[in-house]
């Protein structure tokens, strides 16, 4: 069986729509098909500031939305990254073999580290896709599901993967991205060229699936769209209304070109309340189930024990081959 992993950050108290249709919802479709592996990363978490009291309850947070959306702590494993201490072990063999000038060729990093300034941005930053390469080569993934944003950290993950095999010897599976076209990158509501992102300039643009589903509705009928009124997929020259037809496309299963016929002569104020409806539908249980899982502690504690025991297992021999095959003395 093919190998998964993934992972999300615990950086807000709610994961966007973004974060689940460009990534969670594909976590959850390859619990079917492979061995998979899912941790909410704090350990990235940490490349900005946190404050530790919200950091501890975002972990937590995180964790009960990846089950309420569906992850079955029975086909998958579910953990949370710093209780499986290889991530970092393996991290720091990857930045002894990882180029200064590979790292900083990162376009996550160079937009985030300019957004923050660049003496306020951390080491831990910069070689965030590197911890991110030992997160995926710790479990010899096959597949990485993520959005697009991701794909640059994913092709250096392969590029490391290739340099420490054949320096080394054969050791780490070069993974490939899984990626679905259609839901790669949701764009922000309000700005439709930019990516939905937890950072958005406006939090008009950012729908939040634990905000209340009233002022997500709001978002959505008031979603930036264009001055004409035809209701067609253009990602050149309709943005706006291209991503909500996608969303739409995503929360229904209702294919596009369908879904343009259905609006055909109706206006954006149709598209815009049905998708609102759709949402508000569609998020409601997903808040009592993650509501469920908060207000059992235990249960949820200990499936991300049992999710670290297993995923420690592997890092560990992974990380045991790694030691070996650089010439670190075994420790008895
Ligand atoms: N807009 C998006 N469309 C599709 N996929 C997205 N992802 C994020 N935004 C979109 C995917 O979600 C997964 C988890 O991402 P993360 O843990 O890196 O989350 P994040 O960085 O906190 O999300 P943001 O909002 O993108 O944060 P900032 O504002 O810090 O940049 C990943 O698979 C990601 O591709």
């Amino acid at each position: 069986v093919p190998r998964a992993l993934s992972g999300i950050q615990p950086t807000a108290g709610s994961f966007h729509l973004g974060n689940y249709l460009g990534a969670v919802r594909q976590y959850v479709a390859l619990q079917d098909t492979h061995d998979a592996f899912y941790m909410v990363v704090d350990l990235h978490a940490i490349t900005v500031p946190q404050d530790p009291v919200e950091l501890r309850a975002n972990t937590r947070t995180a964790a009960a939305q990846l089950l309420a959306a569906g992850l079955d702590p029975d086909r998958c494993t579910l953990f949370i990254q710093s209780h499986v201490p290889e991530h970092a072990q393996l991290a720091w063999v990857m930045n002894c073999i990882t180029g200064f000038g590979e790292a900083s060729r990162m376009t996550q990093f160079k937009d985030k580290s300019a957004k923050q300034g660049a003496d306020r941005a951390t080491v831990g930053l910069f070689t965030y896709p590197i911890l991110q390469v030992a997160d995926i080569l710790l479990y010899q993934a096959d597949a990485v599901p993520v959005g697009e944003d991701q794909r640059q950290h994913i092709e250096l993950t392969r590029d490391l993967a290739e340099r420490f095999n054949g320096r080394f010897g054969q050791t780490f599976t070069a993974p490939v991205p899984y990626i679905v076209k259609e839901v790669a990158k949701i764009y922000d509501l309000q700005d439709p060229g930019a990516k939905m992102s937890k950072s958005a300039a406006n939090p008009k643009g950012l729908v939040n699936l634990l905000d209340d589903p009233k002022v997500s509705a709001k978002k959505f009928r008031s979603a930036v769209t264009d001055t004409d009124t035809v209701i067609r997929y253009d990602e050149k020259d309709k943005p706006g209304v291209s991503n909500l037809l996608r969303i739409h496309s995503a929360l229904t299963g209702t294919g596009i070109p369908e879904l343009e016929r259905q609006y055909e002569g109706k206006g954006y104020g149709a598209l815009k309340t049905d998708l609102a409806e759709i949402f508000v539908e569609w998020v409601t249980p997903f808040h009592d189930r993650t509501r469920e899982y908060l207000d059992d502690p235990e249960t949820l504690d200990s499936v991300l024990a049992k999710g670290a025991e297993k995923a420690r297992s592997v890092a560990a021999e992974t990380l045991a081959a790694a030691y070996d095959r650089i010439g670190f003395v075994p420790a008895k």
